[in-house]
């Protein structure tokens, strides 16, 4: 069978003679929507832009923004410069303007970015070590708390890899804290807003080459481990061309367990430009897991690029060619997102040895992230239980990857349905967030 798109265009070609043989009223169905969000929503998609807080008195800016997306992201107003300007006081104002601009619309809200190595307040920018990898994942945590249960994705991390054929990190102040700060980062993310999709966006990953390969292996190796990852972002700043290869890379990505979103789109004006935009609409609508396009900003004026004019509306506000071909490829249709939920792969073979625990505490004054490794001895291990003992004055307010019985004092946490199997020499990883300080003996480990 055609694809939906297909059989929609197939059904508005034909028109009256297919609906009438049919006798049918479908017709419905079959209608070319004529804004962006409204198109993209007929799959199952958004397509969204990222905003300024300070534009939205500008009417022709709000018109366009209000009647063409079904989505948004702050540009500016929710990085860490602008949400935590002196360590432990934040300011939510522009983020708050952005969130309830979104929220007005019936869109959909992308939360960015909550670790980045630039646009650092000035004082995180001097620290380092154990205090800047505390204030880093306070700060996770605060801000993820704050916007709790309002945002679709989160950009947790962004811009971690490094450009080059390394394939391997960026050196930055956050990643000389220790390799697992991304992980460190994503658990407190998870811990403070468990429905928020939790994403790793970077640029130069739009095809297949070393650093797309390095951000994939990281989301294999994460999800191995259980450590939480929903999405990966594709910021998309495109020239004139686009990877052959770029549906294959989201698709390899999708094929690794996570949705795939174009994050930052704009492609540089010239003869190319309607092409360009065209084709990743049309990538994005091929692979099921592909949930959604933001192009970064509405008018050309509004770009980040200056005279490059690389956005759908010119800078007054009209719709350019490059608008018109990716309605066309949203109206043209594509696989439907959400994707039908896939069979998990069956259980290795369960077994009866025991099992060993050891935890890691990323904490702060008042609180702490604990994340707890679950190691099977010389035989394979189905199903574990894990206790350890609370310090008094402290409580567990959260936990992923496991379900705890308790919160305070003797607390043990159970494995849920996917981690219960560990192979013989295997581990796997559970955490929990909590207040006060974290736990100082090593945990009991019982298998069962
Ligand atoms: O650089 C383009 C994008 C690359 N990916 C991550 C995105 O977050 C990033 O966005 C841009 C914004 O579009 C710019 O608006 O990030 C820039 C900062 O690296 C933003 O520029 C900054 C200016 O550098 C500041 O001088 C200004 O105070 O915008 C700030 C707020 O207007």
């Amino acid at each position: 069978m055609p694809p939906l798109g297909r059989r929609r265009v197939l059904l508005l070609s034909s028109a009256a003679a297919t609906v009438l043989a049919a006798g049918v009223a479908v017709v419905g169905t079959a209608e070319a929507a004529s804004t962006l969000g409204a198109s993209a929503a007929q799959t199952g998609r958004y397509f969204g832009a990222a905003i300024a807080a300070g534009k939205l008195g500008d009417s022709t800016y709000s018109r366009i923004l209000t009647t063409e997306f079904n989505s948004v992201t702050p540009e500016n107003e929710m990085k860490w410069d602008a949400t935590e300007p002196n360590q432990n006081q934040f300011n939510y104002s522009g983020g708050d303007r952005i969130l309830n601009q979104g929220i007005s619309m019936g869109a959909k809200v992308r939360g960015h970015a909550l670790l980045w190595h630039q646009q650092q307040p000035g004082w995180a920018q001097s620290m380092s070590g154990t205090a800047l990898r505390n204030a880093a994942i306070n700060h996770v945590t605060q801000v993820a708390t704050h916007y709790r249960g309002k945002i679709y994705a989160w950009d947790v991390v962004n811009e971690a890899f490094a450009d080059g054929g390394s394939g391997g990190r960026r050196d930055s102040n956050l990643q000389r804290t220790g390799n697992d700060w991304i992980e460190a980062a994503f658990r407190a993310a998870r811990a403070a807003d468990p429905n928020a999709k939790l994403c790793y966006n970077d640029y130069n990953t739009d095809g297949v080459n070393a650093k797309s390969t390095g951000v994939l292996n990281m989301v294999k190796d994460f999800k191995a481990r259980g450590v939480p990852i929903d999405c990966v972002g594709f910021q998309s700043h495109l020239g004139t061309g686009i990877p052959g290869d770029y549906q294959a890379n989201l698709q390899r990505f999708a094929d690794a367990g996570v949705d795939v979103q174009i994050t930052e789109l704009d492609v540089a004006q010239g003869s190319n430009q309607a092409n360009v935009y065209a084709s990743v609409t049309k990538a994005c609508m091929a692979v099921s897991r592909c949930t959604g396009i933001t192009v970064w900003g509405i008018r050309d004026s509004d770009s980040w690029r200056t005279g490059e004019n690389p956005l759908l509306f010119d800078n007054s506000g009209n719709k350019k060619a490059a608008y018109t071909s990716v309605l066309n490829a949203l109206n043209a249709g594509g696989t439907n997102n959400p994707p039908p939920s896939s069979p998990s792969s069956p259980p290795p073979n369960p077994g009866t040895g025991a099992c060993s625990a050891s935890v890691t505490l990323n904490s702060w004054n008042g609180g702490y992230v604990a994340n707890v490794r679950v190691t099977a001895g010389s035989a394979a291990v189905n199903g574990w239980t894990v206790s350890l003992t609370i310090p008094s004055g402290g409580a567990v307010t959260s936990t992923w990857s496991a379900t705890n019985s308790g919160t305070s004092g003797a607390v043990s946490f159970r494995n849920v349905s996917y981690n219960g199997q560990i192979p013989a020499g295997g581990n796997t990883e559970f955490g929990f967030q909590g207040t006060g300080t974290g736990p100082t003996a090593t945990p009991s480990c019982q298998a069962s």
